[in-house]
């Protein structure tokens, strides 16, 4: 499976007691990301905000072939170090080695400032999404609610339950002012797919399972056979064109790299 690991950068904190750890980072000098693995590199336009999963244990790796730090799940860390970066070189220096500088809860992640790459909205932020599975991706995910049913329910469900809100010390700033952004028409669908597939099947919660499973498949294969892309310099073309082409310049432009996870079968087999 090939991810694509997309780099939102961690802006300065604002509140120093809450992210103590993370301002401590910071001021070591060097660049840190929150890395998000997709499968959909060209719904980066409608990113709101990144999800974490609270109880999930992340690290701060550094990665030689950028001088940068990446965040992620120690897991995702030690396959990227395994990994070739551009030409012969690796992520990390030594092959199948990383450093890993600071380690953080989901918890302590919750309600940092973020810079995501092609978002309208100039600073997103990280909330709490409790579907996350740490043995995919990089544990983090970043969020598109016109597109992502998941992503929708779930920002949705912050949006109007001040309690949820309350329990994650997440402010109404993290979430109120972010609306869905359009980026994809889908004959059929509208222009924010997800939105229509979960309002189409009355999806309340995330205890709607089976539904939420449909509404996924469905705006995943429509999205990307009959989708076209309506914002962005590749507005008007296909997804299945504009895949690549955004890929590859997220890629060009320090953005984004390749993330290569082995299925989860041959996961099992090994593990
Ligand atoms: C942005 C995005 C936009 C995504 C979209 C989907 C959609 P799959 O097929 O099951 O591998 N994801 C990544 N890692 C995790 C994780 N650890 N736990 C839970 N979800 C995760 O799914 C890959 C997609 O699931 C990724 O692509 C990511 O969300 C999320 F418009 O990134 B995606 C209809 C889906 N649309």
């Amino acid at each position: 499976q090939e991810y694509v690991l997309i780099k939102l950068r961690v802006l300065p904190v604002e509140d120093e007691k809450r992210h103590s750890k993370m301002a401590a980072l910071l001021e070591k000098g060097k660049v840190v990301y929150l890395v998000p693995a997709t499968l959909r590199p060209e719904t980066m336009y409608g990113q709101t905000n990144c999800f974490v999963l609270p109880t999930g244990e992340y690290g701060a790796y550094y990665i030689d072939a950028t001088d940068e730090v990446f965040i992620m799940s120690a897991r995702s860390a030690r396959g990227l170090s395994c990994q070739m970066f551009k030409n012969n070189d690796g992520y990390t220096k030594e092959f199948g080695k990383i450093e890993c500088l600071e380690t953080f809860s989901g918890e302590e992640l919750l309600g940092l400032p973020l810079k995501a790459p092609l978002a309208k909205y100039d600073k997103v932020y990280t909330l709490p999404l409790l579907t996350i599975s740490m043995s995919k991706g990089t544990g983090v995910v970043t969020s598109v609610p016109s597109d992502a049913p998941d992503d929708y329910v779930s920002l949705k469900a912050l949006q109007d339950k001040a309690d949820f809100r309350a329990k994650y010390d997440i402010t109404d700033e993290m979430v109120l002012p972010y609306e869905v952004v359009p980026i994809i028409s889908i004959e059929g669908y509208g222009d924010a797919s997800a939105v229509f597939m979960c309002e189409k099947l009355k999806i309340k919660s995330f205890n709607d399972k089976a539904k939420l499973q449909q509404a996924k498949d469905e705006t995943y294969l429509k999205g990307f056979t009959l989708g076209i892309m309506t914002v962005g310099p590749h507005s008007g073309k296909k997804v299945s064109e504009a895949k690549p082409i955004i890929k590859e310049e997220m890629i060009e432009a320090g953005q984004a790299c390749l993330y290569f996870e082995p299925e989860s079968r041959v996961m099992s087999r090994t593990n």
